[in-house]
């Protein structure tokens, strides 16, 4: 289907400035010294690693100090998400699937923005404990990493910074889907409702079970299983005892098999056509196998995603 070239591109957006802890920049490299190239290589792609940021210095501006519009640090976070943005879209035309590497969730607005404009038909599916759709009239904290879905779907526009004029907002409510959802903010509640946007929050999961819930939600956003799929996987979705290191640990989330199981079922769709995995924060582990946990974990997510099987 997608990737019969079976190529992929390994996009790092070592980037911090969605969130204010420090840290969650040196996921990529972690994940990167843990081997991630070779393991992926080995399951038969053939790999080339990006560093679009590496000329940056994003990072040394980032502040703590709300703007105007209610949000933290937009012009790096917007600039930051042009330039991931341009790379993921350049490697989709490339036929190379991108795999980006984070950083924190804010650079979601960039990888599925170019996604969706590569193909339109793409749906989105979103791992993660948290919606990550509140608007700058919505955030409590500010902090961007809470707002990408927002911004691509476009809601309340009027109240972005300008600095994201030209994110294209091309995603339908219904186009996309959340699993593993367990802390989501009142007035993102009232957003999900209101756009009608399906989501599977850990209720869900512990009623019908892992798998039932992936084959739903692929057939809200993708019935006949025709469509590109943009897996944005944030590891707080998989409970704190398997990924401790992580910026917004939530305690009751998948299980290991749980969250891999999800990447599984999606790369048996043959449809997976761009990735990413975020908010890996190596600082914030408590002792060397946190580290050890939360790195393996992150890999292991890519390499079920990209085919590899137990058997
Ligand atoms: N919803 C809260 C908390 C949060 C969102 N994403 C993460 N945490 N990782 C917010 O800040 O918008
Ligand atoms: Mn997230
Ligand atoms: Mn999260």
């Amino acid at each position: 289907k997608f990737h019969t070239s079976r190529k992929a591109a390994i996009i790092t957006a070592p980037f911090s400035g969605g969130q204010p802890k420090g840290g969650v920049e040196l996921g990529p490299e972690y994940i990167l010294n843990a081997g991630f190239e070779k393991q992926i290589s080995s399951l038969g792609w053939e790999t080339e690693v990006k560093h679009p940021l590496q000329h940056t210095t994003f990072e040394s501006m980032k502040s703590n100090e709300k703007d105007k519009y209610g949000v933290k640090n937009s012009k790096i976070v917007s600039e930051c998400c042009k330039i991931i943005h341009d790379t993921v879209k350049e490697s989709l035309s490339n036929e190379q699937l991108p795999i980006t590497i984070g950083g924190d969730h804010s650079i979601g607005t960039a990888t599925v923005s170019a996604a969706l404009e590569h193909n339109e038909d793409t749906c989105v599916l979103w791992i993660d404990a948290h919606a990550d759709i509140n608007t700058p009239l919505t955030t409590e904290s500010g902090n961007l990493h809470g707002c990408p879905i927002s911004f691509i779907l476009g809601i309340d526009k009027h109240s972005y910074p300008p600095d994201f004029d030209w994110v294209p907002s091309k995603l339908k409510p219904n186009k996309l889907v959340f699993i593993g959802l367990r802390d989501v903010d009142e007035g993102e509640k009232k957003i999900l409702r209101e756009h009608n946007v399906p989501a599977f929050s850990m209720y869900h999961i512990d009623k019908y079970g892992i798998g039932k819930v992936i084959e739903m939600a692929l057939d809200k956003v993708n019935p006949d299983r025709k469509f590109p799929i943009h897996l944005s996987y944030d590891v707080d979705a998989i409970d704190p005892s398997f990924v401790p290191a992580t910026g917004t640990r939530v305690e009751g989330g998948l299980s290991l098999r749980e969250g891999l199981f999800i990447a599984e079922e999606v790369a048996q769709t043959g449809l997976l056509s761009s990735l990413d995995i975020v908010e890996t924060n190596p600082l914030l582990a408590e002792t060397e196998e946190h580290i050890l946990d939360t790195v393996s974990a992150a890999c292991a997510i890519g390499r079920c995603a990209l085919g590899q099987t137990l058997l």
